[in-house]
C-alpha cells in the first residue's frame, strides 16, 4: 500500500485502541511508533494514525488525549472513528427536544453521571474548549473504510453500515440522527448501538456480573466472528467469565438472529471497545481488537498496518500504562494554547 496524500508517500497506518484519558501514555506510544511533535502536532514522515474511539472518560489526562488526537486529525496526520464514550458525551450534553435546555437527551442519572464525571471535571475550567470538543465529536465518523482496511469502534455490521451510509454518506451523525438514536427501536438507535457498543446478550433473571470496572452488568458482550455459534460460550468476548454453567447455555434462535457475522475473507478490520487483558493477540486472521484496558493500568495498544490482508501479531506495539500516569512528569505534555 503506497498511497500518496498530503505530500507524503504513505507506508501504512498505525491503529491505536481506546485511550480513555491516558494522554501521557498516548504521547509516549506515538514517540515509540516514530512520531515526533512539531508545532504541537505529532507527525510521522511516512505513516498516519487511526484512532479507534474512546479518547475520553475515566483516565487522568483526558484533555491531553483529546488535544493530541484532534490536532493530528485536523492536520491530516490521523483519522478517528467514534467510540461509545464520545457518543455518550454528545447525548449527555444535547438538550432533549422541546425541553428548552431543562432536560437532556441522555438522562443525567447517577450511572450516566458516573461514566462522564472525569471528563467533565477535567474540562470544568475550560467550558469553551469543552463545547468546541463536543462540536468536533459531531464531525467524527462512525466507521471508516480506506486503502483496504475497515475501522469501527465495536462491531462492523455490513447491512447496518450500508443503511447508515445511505442516510449519512459522510458517516457522521447530525443533530436529527443523534436525537433519533436515543429512542430504542429506531433505526438510528440500532446503528449507533451496534457500531459503537456491539451486541449484548441479557443474562437470565437474577444473574449479574460484577465486572472489573466497578459496574454491575446483567448482560454480556459478544463477538461477531464465530461462523456457526451454538452456545453463549462460543460468542462471549469480555474478561469477566460467565457465571456458573452459562458458557454451555445454548444460543436461542432470537439471539442468533441478532448477532452480526464478519467472515474470514473480508478486509482487515480494527476494533476497540472490548476490554481485553494480557498480551495482545489476534482473535482471527482479519480482525484485531486494540482495547487492552489502558485505563486499568493495562496496555495502550497499537497495530502497525502496512497493507497486509492477513494480520500478524508481530505488528502489535504497546506500552504498559504505569500506575503513576496521573503523576507522570511533563516531557510529553504539549502546549494547549
Ligand atoms: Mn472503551
Amino acid at each position: 500500500m503506497h498511497g500518496r496524500t498530503s505530500g507524503k508517500t504513505l507506508q501504512g497506518y498505525d491503529l491505536i485502541g481506546d485511550v480513555h484519558g491516558c494522554g501521557a501514555t498516548l504521547a509516549a506510544l506515538l514517540e515509540k511508533l516514530g512520531y515526533h511533535q512539531r508545532g504541537g502536532v505529532y507527525r510521522h514522515p511516512r505513516r498516519k494514525v487511526i484512532f479507534l474511539g474512546d479518547l475520553v472518560d475515566r483516565g487522568p489526562r483526558i484533555r491531553l488525549a483529546v488535544t493530541i488526537a484532534r490536532r493530528m486529525v485536523e492536520e491530516g496526520e490521523a483519522y478517528i472513528v467514534m467510540g461509545n464514550h464520545e457518543y455518550n458525551a454528545l447525548a449527555y450534553s444535547h438538550p432533549a427536544p422541546g425541553s428548552a435546555g431543562q432536560r437532556w437527551l441522555r438522562e443525567h442519572s447517577p450511572r450516566h453521571n458516573r461514566v462522564i464525571n472525569e471528563t467533565l471535571e477535567q474540562y470544568r475550567d475550560h467550558p469553551a474548549e469543552w463545547e468546541d470538543v463536543l462540536a468536533w465529536f459531531m464531525r467524527i465518523p462512525l466507521c471508516l473504510e480506506l486503502d483496504g482496511l475497515r475501522v469501527v469502534h465495536a462491531c462492523w455490521d455490513e447491512a447496518l453500515i450500508r443503511r447508515f451510509l445511505a442516510r449519512r454518506p459522510d458517516a457522521c451523525m447530525d443533530s436529527e440522527f443523534l436525537i433519533e438514536s436515543e429512542t430504542a427501536g429506531s433505526e438510528a438507535f440500532e446503528i449507533m448501538d451496534r457500531l459503537t457498543r456491539g451486541t449484548n446478550i441479557p443474562l437470565p433473571p437474577g444473574i449479574e456480573i460484577h465486572s472489573g470496572d466497578g459496574f454491575t452488568r446483567r448482560s454480556f458482550r459478544t463477538h461477531f466472528w464465530a461462523e456457526a455459534p451454538k452456545t453463549w460460550g462460543d460468542v462471549v468476548f469480555q474478561p469477566d467469565n460467565l457465571p456458573g454453567e452459562l458458557e454451555s447455555h445454548p444460543l436461542s434462535a432470537e439471539e442468533k438472529s441478532r448477532l452480526s457475522y464478519y467472515g474470514p475473507d473480508e478486509p482487515p478490520l480494527f476494533i476497540g471497545h472490548y476490554w481485553c487483558e494480557g498480551i495482545p493477540a489476534l482473535p482471527t486472521g482479519n480482525i484485531a481488537c486494540l482495547d487492552y484496558s489502558a485505563v486499568k493500568y493495562g496496555r495502550l495498544v497499537a497495530y502497525r498496518w502496512s497493507g497486509e490482508t492477513r494480520l500478524n501479531a508481530d505488528n502489535f506495539v504497546w506500552l504498559r500504562v504505569p500506575q503513576e500516569e496521573r503523576a507522570m512528569p511533563r516531557p510529553w505534555e504539549i502546549d494547549f494554547e
